[in-house]
C-alpha cells in the first residue's frame, strides 16, 4: 500500500475520536443554602469563551450555576509607585453569577455533562419522569454572548427560575423578559450585564425570572468601558449599559439555531485547523475514571491528545481580539486570585503564547502584541523611575496589569522575551507589514535599553544585577539574563536583514552580540546558571529552568548546530528532577519542549505524564497549585515541539514522537518559514509527511529516521526523488499555495 493511501485510511480512521470532556455524575461540590454548587470550582465546573467573555459551567442539572467573566474587569490602575498594593496594582475579578434553578423538583438519572472541544459546547442532559432534558451553553463570539439552551425529549414543558447575581454587591433588576445590574469599580471602570430569557411565558418574580415553555434559550452580555489605549487612559468612554442591551437585542432577534450556526462557524474554522490522531479513546469515556486510570499507570494516547487541542480550545477561547490570556486564562471566580490573575512576564504570560503559532492560531496571539504596545508608556515610566530619566527603551516588572501599572519585582529581560514573540509571528507568517509596523519599534526600543543597561567587564559585555526568575541572588551575567538579550539581538538582525535596515543601530547590535558573555559548562557538564556555580541550587529541583531558555523558546542551543551546549543542556535538565517544587502546572509543559528539542522523546512522554499526572484537576485544567493556564497551553506548545520543529532553519518532521504513541497521525502544525505540515507514523515510524508551502520558501526537511533519499510528489503529479545532503538535510524549491507528499 502506497503510504499516502495510508495516510487518508489513517486519519479516516482516527478522525472520529470525540473530543470530549465527559462526566456522568453531577459536579462534585458542597451546594449554598439555596442548593446551588458553592466550591471546587476549579476542578468541576467547565469552560467556555469567546475571548472577551467567559462562563464557568457546573453541569448541575436541577439547579445550575454559570459563572461568568469579562476580560477587562480588573481593580487598581497605572500602579506608579509599583509593587504589590492590592489597591494600586489592582486585581482582575470575577462578573458574577447566574443561577438556574429547573422546576419542579424531582429525581433525575441517565446524566451526563460534557464539553465538547470540536465545538465549543457544553451539553448537560439527565432524564426526569421520562423526559430527557438537554441545556448546551457557548461562549459566541460573532454575537459576543453566552448562550444557553434547554430542551426536552419529547418535547415537553420546561419551567425554571433564573437569578442573576453581580460578584460587586450590585442591585439586579427585573423587567419582563430581562434581569440586569450595573455599577462601576473604585477605579471608575463601569460594567454591566443583562440576561433575556425566551420562552413561551417569561415574567418577573421579585428580582428572578420565571419561564415555562416548549424550550427556553437564555442570552447572556457582559461589558465594561475599559478600552486598551493609553491614549484614551485606558477608557472607551462608551457606557456599558447600553452596549450590553444592544448585544443582547441584536442577539434575541436571531433564532437560536442561527446563533448556534454562526458560534460553530466561527469557532471551529480556528479550532478545526489541526488534527492530532493518537488513537481511539478507551469505551469508557468518563473523564474521573480515565484520569485515576491514567495516574495509576495506564496509558491512554487519546487523553494526551485531548489534552492537546484542549490547550487549542482554551487559547481560542481565553484570547481572540481583546486581552491577552492571564494566569487563569480569562476564568475567575474571586476578587481576590491568586497572584491577582494578572500577567506575569517571567514565564507564565509567555507560555500561554507559545502554542500560538506552531500550533495554527496565529490571530490568537494578536492580543498579545495589543496589550503588549499598549503596556509601553506605563512600562516606560517605570523603566525611566527605576534606572534614571536618560535610559532609553522600556522593560517591565514580573507582574503586570491591563493599565499599564508594573507590580511585583524588576524582571530586566521580560520586554526582550516578550519580543519574541513578536519575531516569531513573522518567523512563521512571513507577515512582513507586521514585522515593520509592530514588531520592529519594539525591537528597536528594547534594544535601546540593552545596548544602554549593558556593562563590560573582562572584554564581556553583560547583564549586571540581573536574576534567574526566583531562584538565587540577583548577581551579574546570570544566564537566563545573557540568552534572552542574545535573542533579542538575533532576533532584531535578523528582521532587519528582512527589513533591509541598515541604520547605525544594526551595527551596534552586530558589535554587542560578538561580545556578550555566552553560555558556560561548568564542572559537572552542567549549563552553568550563574558566573559561579551553586550545585546545592542547580540540583534543588527548582521549578524555573530559565539558564535553558536558549534551548527553549530561544535557539541559541539546538541538538545538530551546538551538540556540546545541547548535552550541557540535557545535564542541568536532568538535574532539575521532577519532584517537590519541579511539581507544577507550568513546568512539565516547559520540560516538554525542551527534551523534545534535545531528541529526547521518552523524557518528552515522561513530563506529559507528570503533568496530568501530579498537576491536572478532574476537568483537565492544569493546577500550580490553584490553576492555572499556563500548563494547559504550554503542554500544546511542547506536543508541538514533539511532532515538529522548524527553529534552526529546518523543517524537522517528527523528531521526538512520544514511545505512548505507537501509531499516529497529525495534521495542519505550522512551521516558520509558512509551512502547514502533517505526518503520519506507525510502530513510532514515520510512513509519510505531508507540506503545504504558504508563501513559496524553500523547503529544507530533517526526517526521523534519516532516510537516504526521499520522494516528493507535489500536488499537480509532478514527483522528484531527492537525496539527502551532508547534513541529513533534504531540500527543494516550493510554489506558494502548492501541498508535497513526502514518501519515504
Ligand atoms: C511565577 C512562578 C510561580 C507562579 C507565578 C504565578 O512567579 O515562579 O511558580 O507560576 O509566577
Amino acid at each position: 500500500m502506497r503510504p499516502s493511501i495510508i495516510a487518508s485510511l489513517l486519519i479516516a480512521n482516527l478522525h472520529a475520536a470525540p473530543l470530549e470532556i465527559r462526566f456522568d455524575s453531577p459536579p462534585q461540590a458542597k451546594t449554598d443554602a439555596a442548593g446551588f454548587p458553592s466550591s471546587n470550582w476549579e476542578s468541576q465546573a467547565q469552560p467556555v469563551g469567546n475571548g472577551r467573555l467567559g462562563a464557568m459551567i457546573f453541569g448541575n442539572p436541577l439547579k445550575e450555576r454559570i459563572q461568568f467573566n469579562e476580560s477587562s474587569l480588573w481593580t487598581g490602575g497605572a500602579n506608579p509607585s509599583g509593587g504589590y498594593k492590592l489597591e494600586e496594582f489592582g486585581s482582575y475579578q470575577n462578573f458574577g453569577n447566574l443561577y438556574l434553578e429547573m422546576t419542579p423538583a424531582g429525581k433525575t438519572g441517565d446524566f451526563s455533562r460534557s464539553l465538547d472541544l470540536a465545538s465549543g459546547i457544553h451539553t448537560t442532559t439527565w432524564k426526569q419522569d421520562g423526559t430527557t432534558f438537554t441545556r448546551q451553553v457557548f461562549a459566541s463570539k460573532p454575537d459576543e454572548a453566552i448562550v444557553i439552551r434547554i430542551q426536552a425529549d419529547p418535547p415537553g414543558k420546561i419551567s425554571g427560575v433564573v437569578q442573576l447575581t453581580g460578584a460587586h454587591q450590585e442591585a439586579t433588576t427585573a423587567s419582563t423578559s430581562e434581569l440586569s445590574f450595573s455599577g462601576s469599580l473604585a477605579n471608575g471602570l463601569r460594567q454591566a450585564a443583562k440576561l433575556r430569557v425566551i420562552s413561551d411565558q417569561v415574567a418577573a418574580a421579585g428580582d428572578k425570572l420565571t419561564f415555562t415553555g416548549s424550550s427556553a434559550t437564555l442570552i447572556l452580555a457582559a461589558a465594561t468601558d475599559y478600552a486598551l489605549d493609553p491614549a484614551k487612559n485606558f477608557r472607551s468612554g462608551v457606557d456599558p449599559v447600553p452596549t450590553v442591551d444592544h448585544q443582547i437585542a441584536a442577539a434575541a432577534a436571531k433564532s437560536y439555531e442561527t446563533l448556534r450556526q454562526a458560534h460553530l462557524a466561527d469557532f471551529q474554522k480556528l479550532m478545526s485547523r489541526v488534527d492530532l490522531n493518537l488513537g481511539q479513546p478507551p469505551a469508557d469515556l468518563t473523564m474521573g475514571k480515565r484520569l485515576e486510570a491514567y495516574k495509576s499507570g495506564t496509558e491512554d494516547p487519546h487523553l494526551e491528545s485531548l489534552m492537546f487541542q484542549y490547550g487549542r480550545y482554551l487559547l481560542i477561547s481565553s484570547s481572540r481580539g481583546h486581552l491577552p490570556a492571564n494566569l487563569q486564562g480569562l476564568w475567575n471566580s474571586e476578587n481576590k486570585p491568586a497572584w491577582f490573575a494578572d500577567y506575569h512576564t517571567n514565564i507564565n504570560l509567555q507560555m500561554n503564547y507559545w502554542l500560538a503559532e506552531p500550533a495554527n492560531l496565529a490571530e490568537c496571539a494578536q492580543p498579545l502584541f495589543n496589550w503588549t504596545t499598549a503596556m509601553i508608556p506605563g512600562s516606560r515610566e517605570a523603566t525611566l523611575k527605576a534606572f534614571g530619566v536618560k535610559t532609553p527603551g522600556w522593560t517591565m516588572r514580573t507582574s503586570v496589569n491591563i493599565f499599564g501599572g508594573n507590580g511585583w519585582q524588576w524582571n530586566l529581560p521580560s520586554s526582550a522575551w516578550i519580543a519574541q514573540h513578536f519575531w516569531e509571528h513573522y518567523a512563521f507568517t512571513g507577515d512582513r507589514k507586521f514585522l515593520a509596523e509592530t514588531a520592529w519599534p519594539v525591537f528597536s526600543d528594547v534594544c535601546a535599553y540593552w545596548l544602554d543597561h549593558l556593562v563590560e567587564k573582562n572584554g564581556k559585555l553583560i547583564v549586571p544585577n540581573g536574576w534567574s526568575p526566583e531562584h538565587g541572588p540577583r548577581e551579574d551575567g546570570v544566564a537566563h539574563d545573557q540568552q534572552i538579550v542574545w535573542d533579542l539581538f538575533t532576533n532584531t538582525l535578523d528582521a532587519a536583514k528582512v527589513l533591509g535596515k541598515s541604520d547605525p543601530l544594526v551595527a551596534k547590535i552586530t558589535d554587542a552580540r560578538d561580545k556578550l558573555l555566552g553560555p558556560q559548562i561548568g564542572s559537572w557538564g552542567q549549563i552553568m546558571e550563574w558566573t559561579t556555580e551553586r550545585p546545592e541550587l542547580e540540583k534543588s529541583g527548582h521549578r524555573h529552568t530559565s539558564h535553558l531558555f536558549a534551548l527553549f523558546p530561544g535557539r541559541q542551543f539546538t541538538l545538530h548546530g551546538t551538540p556540546d551546549l545541547a548535552k550541557a543542556a540535557a545535564i542541568s535538565l536532568d538535574a532539575r528532577g521532577t519532584s517537590g517544587d519541579s511539581r507544577r502546572s507550568w513546568t512539565w509543559a516547559w520540560r516538554t519542549a525542551m527534551w523534545a528539542r534535545l531528541g529526547n522523546p521518552a523524557k518528552a512522554a515522561e513530563m506529559i505524564r507528570g503533568l496530568l499526572t501530579h498537576n491536572t484537576l478532574a476537568n483537565l485544567f492544569t493546577s500550580h497549585p490553584p490553576f492555572q493556564i499556563d500548563g494547559n497551553l504550554g503542554i500544546t506548545a511542547g506536543i508541538c515541539e514533539m511532532l515538529v520543529q522548524s527553529h534552526a532553519g529546518e523543517i524537522s518532521i517528527l523528531p521526538a514522537v512520544s514511545p505512548k504513541w505507537p501509531a499516529g497521525s497529525v495534521r495542519g502544525l505550522k512551521a516558520r518559514g509558512g509551512f502547514e505540515v502533517g505526518a503520519v507514523w506507525q510502530q513510532g515510524k514515520l510512513t509519510s509527511a505531508e507540506v503545504l508551502s504558504q508563501l513559496g520558501t524553500p523547503a529544507i526537511l530533517r526526517i526521523q529516521g534519516n532516510p537516504q533519499e526521499i520522494t516528493v510528489t507535489a500536488k499537480d503529479g509532478r514527483a522528484a526523488k531527492i537525496p539527502a545532503d551532508n547534513a541529513g538535510l533534504f531540500r527543494f524549491p516550493t510554489t506558494a499555495g502548492m501541498t508535497y507528499q513526502i514518501q519515504l
